[in-house]
């Protein structure tokens, strides 16, 4: 099922120069950016995209944390692309991210992970929604893959 998520580069990730280098991981994959954009997120932003951990002893350095420095927005289309992209990124906890996993290759601990992905449909659409006005989705444009599928 042709579904989308949301994928983030955190400030982290921004940092250490590795936006081209997970962009191109979910390009190989097959996978369609319909949304693109750097932007340092506000506080507004933050609290709606953690507002499931609020209250938690780690929410005040998220917050920080995530509002520190630019962060690559994306909306990423493509089959399954939700749970795909979410074993693509490995466990939340880098050391038990699977090898080959981007958090495996570049994570340093649990609050530095590089990136951030939606886990289910809801939190997709929610997350999209925080950063994204669907006007700013480029929907309608084919890829190499679909392109070659297409004329099969
Ligand atoms: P995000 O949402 O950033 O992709 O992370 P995950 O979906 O993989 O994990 P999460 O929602 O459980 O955690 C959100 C964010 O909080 C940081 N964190 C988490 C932390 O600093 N200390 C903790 O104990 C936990 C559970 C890491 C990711």
């Amino acid at each position: 099922m042709t579904e989308r998520t949301f994928i983030a580069i955190k400030p982290d990730g921004v940092k250490r120069n590795l936006i081209g280098r997970i962009i191109s991981e979910f390009e190989e994959k097959g996978y369609k950016i319909i949304g693109l954009k750097l932007l340092i997120p506000t506080l507004e932003h933050a609290e709606k995209h953690y507002a499931e951990h609020k209250g938690k002893p780690f929410y005040p350095r998220l917050i920080k944390y995530i509002t520190s420095g630019p962060i690559v927005a994306m909306v990423i289309e493509g089959k399954n692309v939700i749970a795909e992209s979410r074993k693509m990124m490995g466990s939340t906890k880098p050391e038990e991210a699977e090898a080959g996993t981007i958090r495996f290759k570049y994570a340093i601990n649990m609050e530095y992970n590089i990136i951030h992905g939606s886990d289910s449909k809801e939190s997709a659409e929610r997350e999209i929604a925080i950063y994204f006005k669907e006007e700013e989705l480029c929907t309608n444009w084919s890829t190499m893959l679909e392109m070659i599928m297409n004329a099969e």
